[in-house]
């Protein structure tokens, strides 16, 4: 894609993207599967479509969290990948997307009870690699949108598939009532979204990916400053009018977006992603907007803190996962207490 078509609330500019990983800067690539449920090829329908992710990876908690906001648990079916991708003793290669249920986390010392084997394509693949090649693809990243139906791969990219998952969230067969379910995206509050979203995408969603998977000194302190300069805006945003969401009384796709970050900021981010200037437990109104959003209905469920731990500190950081934060509270615990900020 050429950099004058980049949308970069959702993908970040691929211009001298070969000097710059060669320099030590983390590039996020382009996903390559971008038809849309309501394409003449994938109308809305219960039960036809189903979710690959894994628990650990935040563009996959974006999908969850669309899932379940919006009613679509019993509708739209989910595998779960393990959190440590494939290692040198793999058969096929390192670094893959693995299902396997049976697979011992380090952290817990046993099988996680969320994974699960890939159960959509009839086929058993072991590796989401194979549900790509299957395409003629290389790819191998989740998330991952599939039909049943025709088993082919929708899109894999999860802006797009969240904006699709709300779009035709009751066709898709939600079980939440249409007055009674959120519209994440609705058409007055289109600007303020798109606003957030590409401040949110650059300095915090992948901006913690720079700061933490860059490995020039330069990139990472400009990442380091703008994911905390984005923080104390966003918090001041909060704070001006004592809004409970980021675009005022409803929860809408710009807090989606944040959320999987700042979920994982405190326990992981602090100290994988080199994002230690603060923990949002330092800003009170944002500290007030998690917990607030880890309280709707079927956010908790979206998601593990077991998984996004076992899946950040794997061999880079000797297969031990450290075991705090404790004070003042354990987490996921510390996320139904508002009052702790
Ligand atoms: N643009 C994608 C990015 C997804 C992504 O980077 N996923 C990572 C996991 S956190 C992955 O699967 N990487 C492995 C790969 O690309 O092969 C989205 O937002 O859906």
């Amino acid at each position: 894609m050429s950099d004058h078509s980049t949308d970069t609330s959702k993908e970040e500019s691929q211009a001298n993207s070969h000097q710059r990983r060669l320099k030590g800067e983390f590039v996020r690539g382009v996903s390559g599967f971008r038809h849309s449920i309501g394409d003449a090829d994938f109308p809305a329908e219960p039960n036809r479509y189903h979710l690959f992710v894994a628990f650990n990876c935040p563009w996959c908690h974006r999908a969850t969290l669309a899932r379940n906001v919006l009613g679509l648990q019993y509708a739209v079916s989910l595998d779960v990948a393990f959190p440590s991708r494939t290692d040198e003793t793999d058969p096929v290669a390192p670094n893959l997307w693995e299902f396997n249920p049976s697979r011992v986390s380090t952290l817990t010392g046993a099988a996680l009870p969320e994974c699960t084997t890939e159960t959509a394509t009839g086929k058993s693949y072991r590796l989401a690699k194979e549900i790509y090649a299957a395409e003629g693809s290389s790819e191998g990243s989740v998330p991952i949108l599939f039909d049943k139906k025709t088993q082919r791969i929708v899109n894999n990219e999860s802006a797009e598939i969240i904006r699709m998952l709300n779009t035709h969230a009751k066709a898709l067969g939600s079980n939440i009532q249409e007055d009674a379910r959120w519209n994440l995206y609705p058409a007055s509050l289109e600007s303020d979204i798109e606003k957030l979203n590409d401040k949110i995408y650059s300095n915090i969603n992948n901006g913690a990916y720079k700061a933490g998977f860059s490995s020039d000194q330069a990139v990472y302190a400009t990442a380091f400053r703008n994911y905390f300069d984005t923080l104390a805006e966003l918090e001041s945003l909060l704070a001006s009018d004592q809004r409970p969401f980021l675009t005022g009384d409803r929860f809408t796709e710009a807090d989606l977006r944040l959320y999987p970050t700042l979920f994982r900021h405190d326990p992981v981010y602090y100290l994988r992603m080199k994002l230690n200037a603060a923990k949002i437990l330092d800003y009170p109104h944002l500290w007030r907007w998690l917990c607030r959003v880890y309280a709707l209905p079927g956010v908790e469920q979206s998601n593990s803190l077991d998984h996004c731990k076992q899946g950040y500190f794997g061999r880079s950081w000797n297969n031990v996962v450290p075991l705090g934060p404790i004070h003042p509270m354990t987490y996921p615990e510390a996320y139904g207490h508002p009052e702790l900020a």
